[in-house]
């Protein structure tokens, strides 16, 4: 597989393929929502159902849902194990999810990660924090476990935010009602400290929770000033699409089960945009440094930019199939794709990470 993977990362360095031809757009492009799809460059190619990106340095993180890490210099890839205490369950849309660099990384080799797993037959999500060690990664300790899960909605998102919080995106584990249930931690963002405590200035006391009503949130990022936003996959069927970006403050209800789109409920608040019947299916979200935040599109199979009040402001990358993260590094865009995870249509080389001008 290594190998493989090595081999396919020397083609694709070789042939430096290019997604498009069109110029960067500007700024003012960016307003008037005409700007065009972007030139890439891959990184990294025979990726496995990879999740979330992450950078240090010269080197690039990937996670894998099946439960490696492959970490990436230059044109060198190295697929890394992670060794558990609860083993990896791959099922669906669960699997080794969130993964995000401590601060300390670089004197430390730590990471924190988010990763599905059984507990007595029924399918669970926990927070763990894990060190890499000669090629390898080591759990040090869980943060949090118990986080309900299923085969699908298990949410997985982990980020850090400017106050230093460990934040983390859950999914409603298929029951709906547990994202309006404050004891549950479903269908939630949590917040908590570097060491998994509850902060003590959470908006609920002695709780994890800092907003509620979630469906499937997995993407989360901050605009230059400090507010935090998050996209989420709307219920797919009858009347389907709906998926949200909304922006987040501490507390409030985003109304899953019991509005969507634009229905209004007391004490609930609607999203900024959603997609009415269509489908994106976001999964990552970055937000750039003027406040215009960059979401993925799964099943939409595009990256998309929206202003920073939630209007559409153009395609940035598609034909590429289904696009799972985003992050920005040295004034670069990085996407994973995802067409390995079982939903997609393979192409060549799958799955890669590009690297996108911006
Ligand atoms: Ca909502």
């Amino acid at each position: 597989m290594l190998r493989a993977m090595l081999l396919g990362l020397l083609l694709s360095l070789l042939l430096s393929s290019c997604g498009g031809s069109a110029p960067m757009a500007d700024q003012e492009q960016r307003n008037a929502g005409t700007e065009k799809v972007g030139s890439y460059e891959v990184v990294a190619t025979s990726l496995n159902s990879p999740w979330s990106i992450a950078f240090s340095g010269d080197s690039i993180y990937v996670s894998e849902r099946d439960g490696y890490i492959v970490k990436i210099n230059g044109t060198d890839a190295e697929r890394q194990k992670v060794h558990l205490n609860r083993p990896v369950e791959q099922l669906s849309e669960s699997g080794f999810l969130g993964f995000v660099l401590s601060g300390d990384f670089q004197e430390t080799g730590r990471a924190y990660a988010y990763h599905s797993y059984q507990e007595a037959g029924m399918m669970q999500n926990r927070i763990v924090l894990i060190e890499e060690r000669e090629g390898e990664w080591h759990e040090l300790k869980a943060l949090l476990d118990g986080i309900p899960g299923n085969i699908v909605h298990d949410g997985g998102r982990l980020a850090f935010g400017p106050d230093g919080m460990l934040y983390a995106a859950t999914g409603d584990a298929g029951q709906g009602e547990l994202a309006q249930d404050l004891n549950s931690l479903a269908g939630k963002i949590l917040r908590m400290t570097p060491d998994g405590a509850i902060p003590t200035d959470n908006p609920f006391p002695d709780s994890y929770v800092y907003s509620y009503g979630h469906r499937n949130p997995q993407g989360l990022d901050w605009d230059p000033a400090g507010r935090l936003f998050s996209v989420e996959h709307g219920p797919s069927g009858d009347p389907g699409g709906h998926d949200e970006l909304n922006l987040i403050e501490p507390g409030a209800n985003y109304g899953w089960p019991a509005v969507i789109g634009d229905a209004k409920q007391e004490g609930m608040r609607p999203p900024i945009y959603h997609t009415g019947n269509d489908t994106l299916a976001p999964s990552g979200m970055a937000i750039d440094e003027d406040g215009f935040i960059i979401v993925t599109g799964l099943a939409g199979e595009r990256l998309v930019r929206f202003t920073p009040e939630g209007k559409e402001s153009g395609v940035l990358l598609e034909g590429e199939g289904r696009i799972r993260d985003v992050r920005f590094a040295d004034g670069n865009l990085y996407v994973i794709t995802n067409n390995t995870d079982g939903r997609g249509t393979l192409r060549d080389e799958d799955d890669r990470l590009l690297k996108l001008k911006y």
